[in-house]
């Protein structure tokens, strides 16, 4: 049977999972659970996962939510799939394991957060909110500096000084490159002093050609509607000499 990934590319931890998927040549299904339209909370979701968060996996009659233990089940459960990404080495694994922690316990009120309330919110339904995202910021910024000083470090491309990609360069890229949303100002702002955290994404990019942009582009697309967005409302309250002008419905 046809291993289901119930996800929407909206999401950083889904998109993990589907470019982990693609990248192994891991045979799967997509279904679509709209965050848009609050699918994850459908009584039909709630009996794949109860949590109703996404993303959430199906492989036979085996169900399970969270991105990294799905990551983790992947790299285990399929055949073929290469060490780096799931070292089978007790030393090298648990390294692995600890960014993963890391990235789990402290990102979340850095990217994504900030990225929510910045950006993404209206795309769910929730309004944006500028204190939070300023709160949100430091954080971001702190975490991105302790990347730079610590997982990257070592010689290697990848984190912890690996030649190659594991699952946790895979997570930790997707929620950073959630930035990518942000409008071009705020992208420098924030991630133009990380020179080793810019060059290590792109090093994570092309180690995952053509997956990562192909899966990643429905952010960029998003990017562009948002922009088009704040144009049409910045030529208006240019017109009417500082209040955006609104339009009747009618
Ligand atoms: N720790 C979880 C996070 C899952 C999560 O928060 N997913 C969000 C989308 S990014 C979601 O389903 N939100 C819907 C909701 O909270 O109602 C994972 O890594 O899978």
């Amino acid at each position: 049977m046809t291993l289901k990934l119930y996800v929407d590319r909206m999401s950083h931890p889904c998109r993990e999972v589907i470019i982990f998927c693609k990248l192994n040549g891991i045979d799967f299904e997509e279904v679509h659970i709209d965050l848009s339209k609050r699918q994850q909370r459908s009584p039909e979701y709630r009996e794949i996962n109860p949590i109703r968060k996404i993303p959430a996996i199906m492989d036979g009659r085996f169900k399970l939510s969270e991105s990294h233990a799905i990551l983790r089940y992947l790299a285990c459960a399929f055949p073929r799939i290469a060490d780096h990404w799931y070292p089978t080495d007790l030393y090298k694994r648990a390294k692995v394991e600890s960014v993963l922690d890391w990235q789990r316990t402290t990102f979340p009120s850095g990217s994504g957060s900030y990225v929510f309330h910045s950006v993404l919110g209206p795309a769910v339904g929730i309004p944006l909110n500028t204190k939070a995202a300023a709160r949100t910021e430091k954080n971001l910024i702190a975490s991105l500096a302790l990347i730079e000083s610590v997982w990257l470090q070592k010689k290697g491309r990848f984190l912890l000084g690996s030649d190659q990609p594991s699952i946790a360069d895979l997570s930790l890229a997707c929620e950073i490159m959630a930035l990518e949303v942000l409008d071009d100002k705020d992208h420098e702002r924030i991630l133009g002093p990380f020179k080793r955290v810019l060059k290590w994404l792109d090093d994570t990019k092309n180690a995952m050609a053509p997956h990562f942009e192909e899966v990643q582009s429905t952010l960029s697309n998003y990017k562009e509607k948002v922009q088009k967005q704040r144009n049409t409302v910045g030529s208006k309250i240019t017109q009417s000499g500082g209040k955006p002008v609104l339009q009747s419905k009618m």
